[in-house]
């Protein structure tokens, strides 16, 4: 017999998931999509949750700083997760260093605060005995506009710039200026991208396996990725700005990606806060 998550989580007290990995969460801007976010935290349960970074974006030196109800909703949520027996690993990336000064070496295991756990980094093993580093993973960037640039363009930008190409020509040739292929440039920007996101797999890639683990999750890029990369698995659990996606790991120890915005039918055009009830059952659960 199947049972559905939502029904799983009703029927026994088994968390849904064995572990759940999130990044890139930008709480205190704009961008975070934090209404997908707690309507993912309401509707989650797990053993072990893993903060990998980049989650609460810098509250001491931003000046454009945003907080709102559903900003302290997830907060509200991560919470109750650990009130509700959940470890919760707090690993801070570069917009959240703020928390680096707290994750004491010295000290084994790391601080605790309110049942979260800081840590530079973790070591998690999966059911099936997988050992994966936990890290945001900033550390090994090289240069890290370029994803953005590459999701930029991802968003029919490409279309538009070839437009913006034929004005700026004609400007150019009436200026007496020979060509200069804008279309050319973004594609080698393009390329660049590609090739800085591949460097940043690599080295992770190479820091596990250094390491005699077998393989790395880490989030910063903004890209979700799953693959075997020099012997070891690569997994980049994404971010809940440019989509919302989760690294989870099932009771038999089986890893997958999932697209919360998908499962739940929610689309980026939803004005904030449309799709989501507090009480969390207003909507359907994913099937
Ligand atoms: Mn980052």
């Amino acid at each position: 017999m199947t049972h559905s998550p939502s029904a799983a989580r009703l029927s026994d007290r088994r968390p849904l998931y064995r572990s759940v990995f999130i990044s890139d969460t930008h709480l205190g801007t704009r961008g975070c999509r934090s209404d997908f976010l707690a309507d993912f935290l309401r509707n989650t349960s797990c053993r072990q949750l893993y903060l990998v970074g980049d989650i609460i974006d810098g509250w001491r030196l931003r000046r454009s700083w945003y907080w709102d109800a559903q900003h302290d909703e997830v907060l509200r949520l991560i919470l109750r997760h650990a009130r509700a027996g959940t470890e919760v690993t707090y690993i801070p990336g570069n917009h959240d260093e703020m928390f680096r000064a707290w994750v004491d070496p010295a000290v084994h295991g790391g601080l605790e605060i309110a049942g979260i756990r800081l840590a530079a980094e973790a070591v998690h093993v999966t059911a099936a005995g997988t050992r994966l580093l936990v890290i945001h993973g900033d550390a090994f960037d090289s240069v890290v506009r370029y994803a953005k640039f590459l999701a930029l363009l991802g968003d029919g930008a490409y279309a538009a710039a070839l437009v913006l190409n034929r004005w700026f020509n004609a400007a150019r040739r009436r200026l007496g200026y020979p060509y200069w292929s804008l279309s050319a440039w973004l594609k080698r920007q393009v390329k660049e991208a590609v090739k800085a996101i591949d460097r940043f797999e690599t080295a992770l890639a190479a820091e596990a396996r250094r390491r005699g683990l077998d393989g790395v999750v880490c989030g910063h890029i903004h890209h979700a990725e799953m693959r075997e990369l020099a012997g070891v698995l690569y997994i980049n659990d994404g971010d809940w700005v440019e989509s919302c996606t989760a690294l989870v790991e099932h009771h038999d120890g089986r890893l997958e990606l999932i697209d919360w915005a998908a499962l739940r039918g929610f689309s980026f055009a939803d004005p904030r806060g449309a799709r989501t009830d507090p009480r969390g059952l207003g909507v359907s659960a994913p099937a």
